[in-house]
């Protein structure tokens, strides 16, 4: 069965820019509700709880086509609100280093330009979705958008960094203000995760 992950950190720990209100309720209701339904649509087929969720998304053609919208929509939530809190810390380093940043570089043109590109996209999002940098199968860094929990795994790509712009990732504090919200968000990003996660897509099969 899959179950909630433990945060690395107290859900005041990333105030002011996202508040302890918002974490708990996203973390205890709305990620607590994606992994619950998941596990409920996997109920049929067992031999589902033994595989990660990446192995699930990254073949949907193997989950059966009745259970498929619902791993898509909560295998995905569950998928991309774990990358969400891990790649979120209290007093995070201010910017990438080493491979990650010549990367983002050689890319966007620089992180300033990344950053931007990024903000864009994650505004563009139409309703409720998520905005990713994600590595392609060619190994290369780029942005995507996505609808609701539609995870990148599902398109290939490996996403090393990701934000939740559905409201209930900020309409507590921010309201209907998402240009805000992820402009505060920039001061949690986990960077030394996401150089992480770089490295180790790299070297992904
Ligand atoms: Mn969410």
């Amino acid at each position: 069965m899959f179950t909630l992950p433990v945060l690395r950190y107290q859900y005041n720990s990333l105030e002011p820019y996202i508040d302890e209100a918002t974490m708990r309720i996203h973390h205890t209701k709305h990620h607590q509700a994606y992994v619950d339904n998941l596990n409920k649509a996997l109920e049929k087929y067992p031999d589902f709880y033994k595989k990660p969720i990446e192995e699930i998304l990254s073949d949907l053609e193997a989950v059966p086509e009745d259970i498929r919208m619902a791993v898509i929509n909560n295998g995905g939530g569950h998928a991309n609100h774990s990358l969400f809190w891990e790649i979120m810390a209290p007093n995070p380093k201010k910017q990438p280093e080493g491979a990650l940043l010549d990367a983002i570089n050689s890319t966007f043109g620089s992180l300033l330009a990344f950053k931007e590109q990024f903000t864009q996209k994650a505004m563009g999002v139409f309703g409720s979705g998520w905005a990713f940098l994600i590595v392609t199968p060619e190994r290369r860094l780029s942005l995507k958008r996505h609808s609701f929990q539609n995870s990148p795994i599902s398109h290939g790509n490996i996403p090393i960094l990701g934000i939740d712009v559905w409201e209930h990732a900020y309409y507590l504090k921010y309201q209907n203000r998402r240009a805000e919200y992820i402009d505060a968000w920039w001061n949690v990003v986990n960077w030394e995760e996401v150089e992480n996660r770089f490295k180790r897509s790299l070297h992904s099969s």
